[in-house]
């Protein structure tokens, strides 16, 4: 998961401050003539030798001088292999180059200005030690990303659902997105979920219009056990939410809906409605994390017309970029909650910011 971005992020910070790699210098042969002899290389223990003919000097003078001349070029040496210094031209080529990299892997451009921005205030035309700089370009990328992802108020479903039921009220959660991107699926995992921390819950069949819809949501019912409200199709899915919201024991309402390969005015209408009937604690965006920058005009999209309050993003299993997680969350300014990783009930990831930092930064 995530590889193409941590990649590109460990480019640019092994590199930086590095000299750069220069082509090899031609070879002292390629300039000597057919039939000319080659020069033997002197070698430094012949100069030494000629030296110590030259200047005779005491066994302990010489020893003791010796030791100096060796720490001296140890010291130098180190200098040279630890210090780093950014040059302005020098960060902005390695920078492009990550920038092209980021826009590649669904990374906003807005984010990739923030981080930018950060890098060179902290590290262009300034003197590290090679691990500090590492140190500190690592911590100017977590933080960013950490402010990007990190919303002000966290938001727990389970702890959410809790407090629901403790005050003998429904949790009602309405499911939004675009059409083969995993609502279903989502509900049925995060149902699941709540099953296993013994919350009932019920299915509102509100896709009415796409074929096999309801049947689809019936077959998860039926291997979870759960209560599927349903109408036919054509029928009206705010009517339906409506009749689930008050149905009779049950902990948590949730509510499928449709979506359109283009998402029309009319979809937009529809489900402003479902939403202004079933009136759902939170509504939810489910998106793919592999449509890259159609996700974020998506997310966008049904955020201005109907009103997001948190994000799930699925098929983080098949999405080897990583990007869209940071732009969904940049555009739309809410959380992400959880990840879906598969297929399968199981395979529902709590999103947490330290995690993901941790797997694109290392
Ligand atoms: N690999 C993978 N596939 C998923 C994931 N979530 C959903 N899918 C698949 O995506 C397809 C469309 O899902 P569906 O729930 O019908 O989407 P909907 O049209 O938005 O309700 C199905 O084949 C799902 O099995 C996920 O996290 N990972
Ligand atoms: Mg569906």
């Amino acid at each position: 998961m995530f590889d193409f971005l941590k990649k590109a992020f460990k480019s640019f910070t092994d590199k930086i401050g590095k000299p750069e790699e220069k082509p090899k210098e031609k070879k002292v042969e390629e300039n000597v003539k057919v039939g000319e002899e080659i020069p033997e290389p002197v070698s430094t223990e012949e100069i030494l030798k000629e030296e110590e003919i030259i200047v005779e000097k005491p066994k302990e003078l010489k020893k003791l001088e010796e030791k100096e001349e060796k720490k001296g070029f140890l010291k130098k040496l180190a200098a040279i292999v630890t210090e780093a210094k950014v040059s302005d031209e020098q960060f902005h080529k390695l920078f492009t180059v990550l920038e092209i990299e980021l826009i590649q892997n669904n990374v906003a451009f807005t984010i990739i200005q923030q981080i930018r921005e950060n890098l060179e205030d902290e590290i262009v035309g300034k003197s590290f030690n090679r691990q500090k700089l590492t140190y500190t370009i690592k911590k100017i990328l977590r933080q960013t990303i950490v402010d990007t992802l990190e919303m002000p108020k966290p938001l727990d479903l389970l702890e959410l659902a809790k407090e629901k039921k403790s005050k003998n009220e429904p949790l009602i959660l309405m499911f939004i997105g675009t059409n083969g991107h995993g609502k279903t699926t989502t509900l049925a995992k995060l149902a699941h979920l709540f099953q296993k921390n013994d919350f009932r819950c019920i299915f509102a069949a509100s896709d009415t219009f796409r074929a096999a819809s309801i049947e689809q949501l019936e077959h998860h019912g039926n291997k979870l056990g759960i209560r599927v409200i349903k109408h036919n199709y054509g029928s009206d899915p705010a009517a339906v939410a409506f009749d689930a919201v008050k149905a009779k024991d049950k902990d948590i309402v949730m509510i499928d809906t449709a979506g359109r390969q283009s998402p029309n005015t009319n979809l937009m209408e529809e489900l402003a409605k479902i939403k202004k009937v079933a009136k759902p604690d939170l509504t939810i965006y489910v998106g793919e994390a592999i449509a890259g920058s159609d996700l974020v005009e998506q997310a966008k999209n049904f955020n201005e017309k109907i009103g997001i309050d948190a994000i799930i993003l699925t098929k983080a299993d098949v999405d080897d970029k990583g990007g869209a997680i940071l732009s969904v969350t940049q555009v739309t300014n809410k959380p992400i909650l959880y990840l879906g990783i598969g297929q399968e009930y199981e395979d529902l990831e709590k999103f947490e910011v330290a995690k993901f930092v941790s797997k694109i930064i290392s």
